[in-house]
Formats: structure tokens, sequence, C-alpha cells
């Protein structure tokens, strides 16, 4: 074969090649769709879904504080009463020759919760005069017993305890009758505190000689007469 011809044949070749790389297109293609296990996404509508920030980290409220309740403290009260009354001493709690006022005596009691100063507190008779209890600090506690009289010898007659002891040094008002009387104690602003009276009434009487009255139980107080009983055997300072 001739040389132009074989150039001719290698030229023949050539073109026939490239025809057939034009006619038989790739299959590879791109699709607007996919298809990924059965879901259809349509393309164009991805948006990038906004990074979440991250919910703000929430500070912990600060929780109230509860403060504990102030404890209620009970209401602070003083109630002195005229518990008891010896207005007719036997001869056993009496001097032979000393008259029958001197050793008549009242006992107060603390029904309240609080102590009662009865500094210049008063104590008298119907008629009077208003005898001052003290003029010093005297404390009577809640629930607590102090025994009023005249003279000394009362409370050694008692077997009284100094601190439920109080020398008047006078009669209580000007003295106890015996038919009957009543008996009033004031506070330092003169104020009536409790009052009690004896005799044919409200509270019956008289009581036999050596006998007290006295309110039963301690401290009872419904402003009635039976509030008293008749003791048979005084208890001064409790
Ligand atoms: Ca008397
Ligand atoms: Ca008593």
């Amino acid at each position: 074969m001739k040389t132009n011809t074989k150039i001719f044949f290698i030229f023949l070749i050539t073109v026939f090649i490239g025809v057939v790389s034009i006619i038989k297109p790739t299959r590879a293609f791109f699709s607007d769709t996919i298809a990924i296990g059965g879901n259809t996404f349509a393309t164009g509508f991805w948006s990038a879904s906004p990074s979440l920030s991250p919910s703000p980290s929430e500070s912990p409220s600060p929780s109230p504080s509860v403060s504990p309740s102030p404890s209620e403290s009970p209401e602070e009260s003083t109630q002195v009463v005229i518990n008891e009354v010896y207005y007719q001493p036997d001869e056993t709690h009496n001097e032979s020759d000393a008259g029958d006022h001197d050793y008549e005596w009242v006992e107060l009691y603390n029904t309240g919760n609080a102590q009662a100063n009865l500094k210049n507190w008063k104590i008298t008779d119907l008629v009077g005069p208003e005898r001052t209890i003290t003029i010093n600090d005297y404390f009577l506690l809640p629930n607590s017993f102090v025994v009023i009289a005249k003279v000394t010898g009362v409370k050694t007659k008692w077997s009284i305890s100094d601190a439920s002891f109080i020398i008047l040094g006078s009669s209580i008002g000007n003295g106890l009758n015996n038919p009957g009387d009543t008996v009033t104690l004031k506070n330092d602003n003169n104020i009536t505190i409790d009052e009690m009276s004896y005799g044919p009434s409200p509270v019956s009487g008289p009581i036999a000689i050596g006998h007290s009255m006295e309110r039963n139980p301690a401290g009872k107080d419904t402003d009635s007469a039976s509030d008293f009983v008749d003791r048979s055997s005084p208890t001064p300072g409790y």
C-alpha cells in the first residue's frame, strides 16, 4: 500500500472513532430530584435549618428563701388575785397579847404567765386606809404565791419562806372585820386588780375561828362566791 493510501486509512479510522464517541452518550445524569429511602426531597427548598442557638441556660431562678416565721411568743400577761384570806386567827396562830388584826394575812397568787412587780401596789379593806404592800421591787412569779401580813410572827407561826412573805408593818386596811369585810388589791397605778368580800353576802360566812377562805382551785376567778371555799386548814404560801 502506498504511503498516501495508509494516511487516508488512518484518517478514516480516526474520524470513525470520533463519530462513535459523539453518538454514544454517557448514562450519567443528574436529576433535580433524588430519591432516598422512598422520601422525596425537592431541590431548591433546602434551607439551612437555622442553627439552633442554644437556649440560654436558664439561670436558676433564685428560689425565695423562706425565712422561718418568727415563733410567736405567747402573749404575756399578769393576773394577780387575792387567793386566800385569813381574817380570824386562832390561838395557835396568834399571840395571847396580840390584837385580832395582828395575825391576819392575805395570800396573793399570780395566775398569769409573766411575773408581776408588786412595787407600790396597795391593799386595803372596806374602809381603809390603803396600805402600800412594798416600796421595793418584788417580782411575783407566775404560778407563785406571796403572803402579806402585819407582823413577822405570821411567817414563823406558819413556817412561810422569806421569799413568799411580805411584812406590811400595819394592819390590812383598818383590820379585817370578823363578821364581814372587803379586801381590795390595787396596782401601782391605783387600778383595782382584784377584790373579794366575805360575810353574810356574797361569800357565805362568817367562817369558824382559825379557818380561811381560799379560791379553789388556786386562782379560780369567775367573780362568783363559789370561787372560794372554807379552809379548816389554811395554806399560806401554797
Ligand atoms: Ca379579823
Ligand atoms: Ca393558799
